[in-house]
């Protein structure tokens, strides 16, 4: 408290006035004991009563914390805002369940419905329709690639490589990514795949046809060209004497007809586009245009008219472009839907794809389990083409349906399933032959074509491998050939029909494509056996059916062949499985048994006036009685596997990039590596 003695004893300032009041005085004087003015006056008098060099200071000090407060204030708006946005996220994936608590709720991501059917399959989040049709008319040069160094090496190292891979540092990354592993063998997700979704939702301009113009070309070889010839002499019986209509019958020089929709020239324009026969292929084009109708009061088989025609039809899109193909495969896959509306969803084996309506064959509610379940590849593609589920749908819901069911032997499946109550019927009775074979090649398919995500497909396929060894495989003799025969009721028969020689290529493709390396050592071994199957047979053709020798009886061959079996129908399975061989191991001995059986099928079912027969007795060279008819996959499988088998080039039609159908109708898989 300053005195007024004091104060007038200072020095004269000219800055303040020197009053001196005392509190008292003040209270005195105002009658108002520590008001706020007071203290406001009291506060002023200590400022003034500081030194200038004081007042500066505090004021420097008071200034500077200022500007310092505006500064921090600035720089934590952001931490406040991310933190109220946190929780407010935290709010929103919070489980509806009380008292859950998810450990970290901000970086989980939203709950996902695991409501839709096609939830685990991938990936269907349909493409949208191709952009502006992109019309490429006339075969590409696909055949004409430079041959590639590093073929040979490159496809062998990449099927030994995914099997004996150690799981590597990284492991707990990749098994959140679905590490499949059977019983020792790891399956490496491919790390450079997408998924399907976001690939697949803007169409491809429809084929890997314009990367594939860019390379140098690659010379076609002389094994080609014979195959060109017999396609071309083939094509003319057809177009003389059966232009339009289903199939050959080229010693009669006429026709047959099963669905009335122009199968043979269906089933053979991608194989023309493939061999680059551009004249050819605009012909057939200009039919499809202008004269194939599908609204026809007509019943076609379900499977036959799905990997014939709209596997055709999808596949001819892809390689050409040319949406006129895509246009005639969604209206026949809406015009087969009708299949599916049965109580189980299993769908009936005919459709009467004029009416609208469907049906079990007349002596039974069955369908076949081959037939149901090796429509899937081309359905599925149609969705993602179309956009539209509905087509993936009901595949799915089949296959689905068919993981679930009893009856199963070790993963193998009877050959029957009935559409009223959905379950396997004539139970005990397992092949890998008519009936129940591309049941399991779609399995391994699907798969791949799904970039390889579906799990239960891979588990029923790996299981139902196995089955085959544990039930099916035998030796026979004298020549120990590894062979597939067949169980009834838990008796083994030796039989084996020709169309399990499809087994060794989807072995390979199995391998080549990560599973464990046993696999592609019994493609191996069968392959072999199915070669014999040609080799040990006068015409040095396969009949449909052999039966092997478990037993070495002096003078045997290890193929015996009944009177009832001894047909040949042109059939494309070990052609098609020894291409497999080639493409992934380099062996030309595949090439050379392949060329062989090219020759055997001029020397013995060539007709000269155009087209190829089947016959009817492979064991007599003098007389193999021509049966007169050219089935329509002679053109669409068996000459396109030739074709591709005596090639050196594995971008035509690459197998990281396309899958077969059961016609071998190249497909595209959605994830490619
Ligand atoms: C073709 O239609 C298909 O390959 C089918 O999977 C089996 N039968 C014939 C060829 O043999």
């Amino acid at each position: 408290m300053y005195s007024a003695a004091a104060a007038t004893a200072s020095p004269p300032r000219r800055d303040f006035i020197s009053v001196t009041l005392s509190p008292e005085e003040a209270g005195a004087a105002g009658g108002y004991n520590n008001s706020k003015a007071w203290r406001r006056r009291s506060c002023w008098r200590k400022w003034k009563q500081l030194s200038r060099l004081q007042r500066s200071v505090i004021l420097f000090l008071f200034v500077f914390s200022a500007v310092c407060g505006v500064i921090s204030y600035t720089n934590m708006g952001e931490p406040w805002k991310s933190l109220t946005n946190k929780s407010l996220d935290d709010q929103r994936t919070e489980p509806e369940i009380p008292g859950l608590k998810l450990a970290n709720p901000a970086v989980l991501p939203a709950p996902q419905k695991a409501d839709t059917n096609l939830g685990d399959n991938p990936e269907l989040s349909p493409q949208k329709p191709p952009r502006a049709p992109h019309v490429r008319r006339g075969p590409s040069n696909l055949q004409i690639k430079p041959p590639r160094r590093d073929v040979r090496l490159k496809t062998r190292h990449d099927t030994s490589r995914v099997v004996e891979e150690p799981i590597q540092a990284d492991k707990e990354e990749k098994t959140e990514k679905s590490i499949i592993s059977w019983r020792g063998a790891v399956i490496e997700p491919d790390q450079s795949t997408e998924p399907p979704s976001s690939k697949i939702k803007e169409p491809e301009k429809p084929s890997s046809v314009e990367a594939e113009d860019q390379k140098e070309p690659v010379p076609i070889t002389d094994r080609q060209r014979a195959v060109i010839e017999a396609f071309r002499h083939a094509w003319k019986g057809y177009k003389d004497f059966a232009w339009g209509h289903d199939e050959l019958k080229p010693l009669s020089k006429s026709y047959s007809e099963w669905f009335g929709l122009g199968l043979t020239l269906i089933d053979a324009l991608d194989t023309m586009w493939i061999l680059g026969l551009k004249e050819e292929f605009e012909e057939a084009r200009k039919w499809v245009a202008n004269d194939l109708v599908f609204d026809k009061n007509v019943d076609v088989n379900l499977f036959e008219s799905t990997i014939r025609i709209l596997g055709g039809l999808l596949s001819t899109y892809h390689l050409s472009g040319d949406s006129l193909f895509l246009e005639k495969a969604k209206d026949i896959g809406n015009r087969l839907m009708p299949a599916f509306n049965t109580p189980s969803k299993i769908p009936y084996s005919d459709v009467n794809i004029g009416r609208g309506t469907a049906h079990p064959p007349r002596w039974t509610s069955d369908s076949t389990v081959a037939e149901v379940t090796s429509i899937q590849l081309e359905f599925r593609e149609l969705s993602r083409l179309t956009g539209d589920e509905k087509f993936q749908k009901a595949v799915d819901e089949v296959m689905k349906h068919v993981h679930t069911l009893s009856g199963k032997n070790d993963g193998l499946v009877p050959m029957f399933i009935n559409t009223n109550s959905g379950q396997f019927t004539h139970l005990g009775v397992y092949t890998l032959g008519a009936r129940a074979d591309s049941y399991y090649e779609y399995l391994l398919k699907q798969w791949i074509q799904g970039g390889k995500k579906e799990n239960e497909l891979l588990e029923d396929y790996m299981r139902a491998i196995e089955g085959v060894k544990k039930h099916l495989l035998q030796r026979s003799q004298p020549k120990r050939l590894t062979f597939v025969g067949e169980l009834a009721h838990g008796h083994f028969s030796a039989k084996m029909d020709h169309l399990v020689c499809f087994l060794p290529g989807t072995l390979a493709l199995g391998a080549h494509n990560g599973l464990t390396a046993d696999h592609m050592k019994l493609a191996e071994a069968l392959i072999e056996t199915c070669y014999q199957m040609y080799a040990q047979v006068e015409t040095g053709l396969s009949p449909e059916i052999v039966h092997f020798n478990l037993h070495a009886q002096k003078g045997h061959k290890d193929v015996e062949i009944k009177p009832a079996d001894r047909h040949n129908l042109l059939r494309p399975e070990t052609v098609e499985s020894l291409f497999y061989m080639y493409r992934f191991t380099g062996d030309k001995k595949y090439q050379d048994w392949g060329w062989e059986i090219l020759q055997n099928f001029n020397k013995y079912t060539r007709v000269p006036t155009g087209g190829y027969t089947s016959i009817n007795n492979v064991q007599n060279p003098s007389n193999p009685e021509p049966r007169d008819k050219m089935e329509s996959f002679f053109l669409g499988e068996t000459l396109k596997y030739m074709f591709l088998l005596f090639s050196d080039d594995i971008d035509l039609i690459n197998l990281d990039k396309y899958v077969f159908n059961t016609e071998a109708h190249p497909l595209p898989i959605w994830v490619p590596a």
